[in-house]
């Protein structure tokens, strides 16, 4: 772009983010201010996209992983011509409502390719979408997929775990379209960044298998040959830009002071006059923003030529039903106990067979949460002709990665590790749900009943916790048939993420007629009723179910009759008519819940009058029997339960 200097063009994005930053009265703006002339060039000279269709699929992808600049990339939308961004939702930052929020936060077809704040967490989806770009490029074919990824990171998503899982798994794949933008600084919030690290930064990237290339991050010429080193490069390469963060202001720049708070009035009219930049704030003059619009048109040339290669989605509804049909059909045919990890596998089996966008993988518990099938062909350094994932034992990375495989396009990921390690991809579970992006969360030995183990591998708060996570569904099922309905649920919703949580231990099959209906969709229903009229009703999910029918049995030898409702998924079972809730909830008075875990979430169900049958202590190692009679979770026990709070 001849008409206009890489200064303006720069100083466009420096003065919109401190300006927004100074009007909210809160913001950060140091970082756009330091990054701006990399974020000129990458999106002047090389990166690929349309800002009039920002969902083109082959477009290139920006990645904003150091979140709290969210104004770099706000600036960036508006400046090229998002219809996503407006000035008066730049004037707008951080009110309610206002698209340009604190954080960037993901919204489809805006330009805004995924929520970023929690440190480190845009990196590992950075590794997702260029994972999920070779993948396709080995289906479709590199006419169809041929995209860059781009990541901008900061000292602090570079101090984060979760960055030493992704890019070490990213070097590993050699995922040659990836490129991280490192604004290297050496200033966070308390102070510069060698009060905490003293990585070597080039060794550390070589040690992953990472190309480093190291620029002045203020030098156009400098990031220009980077930039364009890196378009043919053959490993991820990091590109350590070294910034001055705040860069432009008299007082503040380089200092932790420019990182969070608003600059001030006095301080930008000095700024003002450094960069020579006297216009008033949120105006840019028109040959600036012509500039920058003919820039964000760039792309339109591009996308049309891509056209002609003729992609087409495809769904895969038709084939699920008849899947699912198949497989519930199989189970009561076939009458087996089996563990609810072992259904899962079966089940996937028939999925990853049919539906060629699922991927799969595991941190390194691929046998233990059945996760791979015959199948599935694993995904290998440089050779993405596969649909299963190795990712170590890198749980958070692999969910991380999992939210950019699922924010990419159309790929439906699902990865494994035991419930209890939940706890290392719940940052990225919780974004999943905050992103409303179908990611299948594999989550195996979901209780005391994995047994010898003991404490530190058995789950307690675990489900309740997970349960309180807004905008994603829990499953936990009982059987083979429940568990394929679970898995039809995960993958026919459009706008949440699952967790599938699964047992270690073999249960009976206590489905044993087809139905065609997905009773787990209800959330919860009857599956056991000794009579017609009832004293207690008993509830229970996953692998207390076939126990409390075992108690409602051994109830009615002593004259006393029970139901008892299969729970698969609170959140479905909370979200059905009150009719149907009170159904299930009131027919009687006297309730009891069952369940191996922390009985928090359960107490809402039972009334004054119930009993929650759980543990509120860690597990104990022995044999999972001896393990449940200990923490008096028996049929036995919930017989005495019930007479005792019948009176
Ligand atoms: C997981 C996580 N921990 C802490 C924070 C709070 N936080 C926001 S920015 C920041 C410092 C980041 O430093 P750096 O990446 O160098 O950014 P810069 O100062 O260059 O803008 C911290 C600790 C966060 N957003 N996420």
């Amino acid at each position: 772009m001849k008409n206009c200097s890489h200064n303006d063009l720069a100083n466009a994005i420096r003065f919109l983010s401190i300006d927004a930053v100074q009007k909210a009265n809160s913001g950060h703006p140091g970082m756009p201010m330091g990054m701006a002339d990399v974020c000129t060039v990458l999106f002047r000279d090389f990166i690929k996209f349309n800002s009039n269709n920002p969902g083109w699929i082959n477009r290139d992808r920006f990645i904003l992983s150091a979140g709290h600049g969210s104004m770099l990339l706000y600036s960036l939308l508006y400046l090229t011509g998002y219809k996503s961004i407006s000035i008066d939702d730049i004037k707008n930052f951080r009110q309610l409502d206002s698209i340009c929020a604190g954080h960037p936060e993901f919204e489809p077809n805006t330009g805004i390719e995924t929520t970023t704040g929690p440190l480190g967490q845009g990196i590992g989806n950075a590794v997702g979408f260029a994972l999920a770009e070779e993948v396709l490029k080995a289906k479709y074919g590199k006419k169809i997929f041929n995209h860059k990824t781009y990541v901008l990171a900061g000292d602090g998503c570079l101090m984060e775990g979760i960055s030493h899982e992704a890019m070490s798994l990213a070097g590993h794949l050699k995922l040659k379209n990836l490129i991280m933008l490192f604004d290297n600084n050496s200033i966070s919030i308390d102070g510069p960044t060698s009060l905490a690290v003293s990585d070597k930064y080039k060794k550390r990237f070589e040690s992953y298998n990472w190309d480093y290339i190291e620029i002045n991050g203020h030098k156009e010429k400098e990031i220009i040959k980077a930039l364009k080193k890196v378009q043919n490069a053959k490993k991820p390469t990091v590109i350590s830009c070294k910034t001055k963060i705040g860069f432009g202001s008299p007082n503040k720049a380089g200092k932790s002071s420019a990182h969070g708070s608003p600059m001030g009035e006095d301080e930008i009219k000095l700024i003002r006059k450094k960069l020579k930049w006297m216009h008033d704030p949120f105006v840019i003059p028109d040959q600036v923003l012509s500039s920058w619009r003919a820039i964000g048109k760039r792309g339109h040339i591009e996308e049309n030529k891509w056209k002609k290669s003729g992609y087409k989605e495809t769904g895969f509804e038709n084939k699920l039903k008849n899947i699912i049909e198949h497989a519930k059909k199989n189970a009561v045919k076939e009458l087996k106990n089996l563990a609810t990890r072992k259904s899962s596998e079966n089940i996937l089996k028939e999925l990853t067979k049919n539906l060629p966008l699922l991927i799969g993988g595991s941190a390194d518990l691929t046998g233990s949460n059945n996760t791979k099938t015959e199948y599935q062909k694993i995904i290998a350094p440089g050779k993405f002709n596969g649909n299963y994932i190795h990712y170590g034992v890198r749980e958070h990375a692999m969910a991380s990665i999992m939210n950019g495989l699922a924010l990419h396009s159309n790929l439906i990921p699902y990865g494994g590790t035991f419930l209890v390690f939940s706890d290392y991809c719940k940052p990225s579970i919780r974004l999943s749900a905050l992103m409303k992006q179908k990611v299948i969360y594999v989550m195996s030995h979901d209780s005391i009943g994995l047994g010898e183990d003991g404490p530190t591998h058995q789950p307690i708060e675990h489900l309740s916790s997970l349960r309180s996570i807004p905008n994603l569904n829990v499953f936990r099922p009982c059987d083979t048939t429940e568990t394929i309905e679970c898995w039809e649920l995960a993958i026919s919703n459009k706008s949440k993420p699952s967790i599938i949580s699964l047992t270690r231990q073999n249960l009976n099959q206590l489905r044993t007629v087809f139905e065609d209906k997905n009773k787990c969709s209800f959330g919860a229903y009857e599956i056991f009723r000794s009579a017609e009229k009832i004293d207690i009703t008993l509830m229970a999910s996953g692998s207390e179910v076939e126990i409390a029918v075992s108690a409602a049995k051994k109830l009615s030898n002593k004259d006393i009759h029970a139901k008892v409702i299969s729970v698969p998924s609170m959140e479905l079972f909370d979200a059905q008519t009150e009719d149907y809730k009170s159904q299930i909830l009131n027919e009687t008075e006297l309730k009891i819940s069952i369940e191996a875990s922390h009985p928090m979430s359960w107490k809402k169900y039972v009334g004054n009058k119930g009993i929650t049958m759980g543990l509120e202590d860690f597990g104990r190692s022995a044999p999972y029997k001896e393990v449940y009679k200990h923490f008096k979770l028996t049929d036995d026990d919930i017989v005495n339960s019930a007479l005792k709070i019948r009176g």
